[in-house]
């Protein structure tokens, strides 16, 4: 790796990736590619703190590569590469769970207690599962970190875990940064604009999801929630479902939303829903080509790659820390 600053960001393969998943976090990542030297995790062992189906899981690691490669991560400029690949983040879990994380900081995480709720029957790893993160983010002396809203508390802790380290035991870690674009940091769901777009969702007129057809995308659309007003008007506190709608079409047309709002002036929410919907249908078309012409075979060699070239700065850092806790 080069002189320059580290990117780290990283999706799991599990469930739909959907257009909040780009929007907040990877079409953001495209434009840092010049800048910085980035690294795009596939973060598989995060994605089995919940039950997985094992083939299902294995078609989901690819899945995700091919959707950074279809949105434009360029393998020439950036890392690929798949967690688990890697021993150095779980050891390295492992040892901030035992001299840096305390359960006090964990039981402060909002998405542990939306995810498992009052069910104690949740896996261990869920409730650890941001310590595991910090890993991803410290093993390879990240400068920055861009992701969505939801992921704001998790970095904190991340910055919290690698000081208590550094101050105890000697300089080890990078401290890294939160990166959060305002516009779609937080695309909320199209049936309840209450909650954020999910992978998780119990029905899937919640989301858009990348690889939807587009005629089904079209009918969610069409279908997502409005108020009775009919005025397209972006206002999040007392209009948050067209303020979502205005959202996504203007970060997918590149239309200011003052713009939007202008061209739909007296109009109800009609054409705008119209035309939004095809819009998303176009985007998700041009999308799906360019996901279809990467084959299995590249994805694999890009992975393999990405991880070879990544071992052995994982590896310092991880025996930087080991030798200053008296382990090696
Ligand atoms: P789940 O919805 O099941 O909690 P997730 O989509 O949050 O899963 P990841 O796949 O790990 O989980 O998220 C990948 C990236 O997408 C992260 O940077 C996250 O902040 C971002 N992201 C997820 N949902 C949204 C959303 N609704 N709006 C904007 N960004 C989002
Ligand atoms: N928890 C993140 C995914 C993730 C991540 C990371 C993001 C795992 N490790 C390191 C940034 C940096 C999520 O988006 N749900």
């Amino acid at each position: 790796m080069d002189n320059k600053k580290i990117i780290f960001s990283g999706v799991q393969p599990s469930g739909n990736i959907h257009l909040g998943n780009y929007l907040g976090a990877i079409k953001n990542w495209i434009k840092l590619q010049d800048e910085y030297q980035c690294l795009f995790c596939v973060v598989d062992y995060h994605a089995i703190t919940v039950k997985q189906d094992p083939k299902e899981l294995k078609k989901k690691i690819i899945e995700i590569a091919k959707i950074y490669l279809a949105s434009g991560i360029d393998p020439k400029k950036s890392v690929i590469f798949q967690q688990s690949q890697i021993s150095e983040h779980t050891e390295l879990t492992w040892m901030l769970n035992c001299v840096s994380a305390r359960m006090s900081d964990l039981n402060k995480m909002t998405q542990y207690k939306d995810k498992a709720g009052d069910n104690e029957n949740v896996s261990v790893g869920l409730f650890d599962y941001p310590v595991l993160m910090a890993s991803d983010i410290l093993l390879y002396q990240t400068d920055l970190v861009p992701v969505g809203e939801d992921q704001k508390q998790h970095i904190e802790l991340t910055r919290v875990l690698a000081k208590r380290f550094n101050n105890e035991y000697g300089k080890v870690f990078k401290i890294p940064e939160v990166v959060i674009k305002k516009e779609g940091a937080r695309i909320m769901g199209l049936d309840d604009a209450s909650k954020k777009m999910s992978k998780s969702a119990s029905s899937e007129f919640n989301y858009i999801a990348l690889l939807d057809d587009s005629d089904r995308a079209k009918k969610k659309i069409m279908k997502a929630v409005t108020d009775s007003e009919g005025v397209v008007k972006y206002d999040v506190k007392n209009k948050p479902e067209v303020s979502n709608l205005l959202t996504v079409y203007s970060l997918l047309s590149g239309y200011s939303v003052k713009d939007l709002e202008d061209k739909y002036k007296g109009s109800g929410y009609g054409d705008f829903k119209k035309d939004l919907a095809e819009l998303v249908a176009q985007f998700l078309i041009s999308f799906q080509e360019k996901y279809n012409n990467i084959k299995d075979e590249d994805v694999e060699k890009i992975l393999e790659k990405g991880a070879k070239e990544l071992k052995s700065v994982a590896n310092t850092t991880l025996n930087n820390a080991k030798e200053k806790i008296g382990l090696n």
